[in-house]
């Protein structure tokens, strides 16, 4: 899979994706991440990719020509346009399964007051927020998008992580779980745990998972 960002903080990029999975994803070519400083197709001397808002108003809005000829030197055919802003639908799992299989990704971040309207208009295929508060910009938002897609590309994951999907895909929260000591500081590891009765856990689990998403995140159940 390959993923283009466009921001006007690259530098912000550098550490959270060098990291761990996704840089093993890299490494070993499973994931081809490249990320692109927006400034670098602004046109005039002054490099400048912002402009006021027509009618008045406070701050400043992204320009229409750096993003639209960034998106059009980057994009072959098919590649994937996605803007990254608080107007989007709220980025979840199953968005990320879906996006996992896109050859070609185009990740398009803001800054100041958001974007000229005709880039989400007539340039993005899909918007996306990662949730509801105010940012300063839409490089986290565009990590965080990033980390879930990486995951998911086949071979990424070793048997262990991978095992975390069928149970998210169950649609439910994680049962509680315990390591050693049994007892720590008087508090004791629930008895069927230890009793060896693989049958008697898994109902358990499942039992625990259900009043779980039930009592935290009922609008999981549907
Ligand atoms: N944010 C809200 C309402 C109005 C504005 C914002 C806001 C960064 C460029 C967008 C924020 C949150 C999740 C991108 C927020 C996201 C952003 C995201 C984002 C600078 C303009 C801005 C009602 C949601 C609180 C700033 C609500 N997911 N404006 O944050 O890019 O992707």
């Amino acid at each position: 899979m390959k993923i283009d960002v466009l921001t006007l903080f690259p530098a912000m990029f550098a550490g959270p994706l060098d990291e761990s999975i996704i840089r093993r994803a890299r490494q070993a070519g499973l994931l081809e991440l490249q990320i692109h400083n927006l400034r670098d197709h602004a046109h005039d001397r002054h490099k400048s990719v912002d402009d006021r808002p027509f009618g008045g108003g406070p701050g400043m809005l992204l320009k229409p020509e750096p993003i639209f000829e960034a998106v059009e030197h980057l994009a072959g055919q098919g590649a994937r346009v996605v803007l990254l802003s608080p107007t989007g639908r709220q980025f979840n799992q199953a968005i990320a399964s879906e996006l996992a299989h896109v050859e070609h990704l185009i990740l398009v971040t803001g800054h100041y007051e958001g974007f000229d309207e005709r880039i989400r208009a007539h340039l993005a295929d899909d918007e996306l927020s990662i949730g509801d508060y105010v940012l300063t910009n839409g490089a986290l938002p565009a990590m965080v998008v990033i980390d879930a897609l990486a995951r998911l590309i086949p071979g990424v994951l070793g048997d262990e992580a991978s095992a975390l999907d069928e149970s998210f895909s169950r649609g439910l929260l994680e049962y509680p779980q315990y390591t050693r000591p049994a007892e720590f500081r008087g508090m004791k590891v629930p008895e069927v745990l230890l009793s060896g009765n693989h049958a008697e856990i898994a109902k358990w689990r499942a039992h625990e998972a259900r009043l779980r998403t039930k009592q935290r995140r009922p609008d999981l159940l549907g």
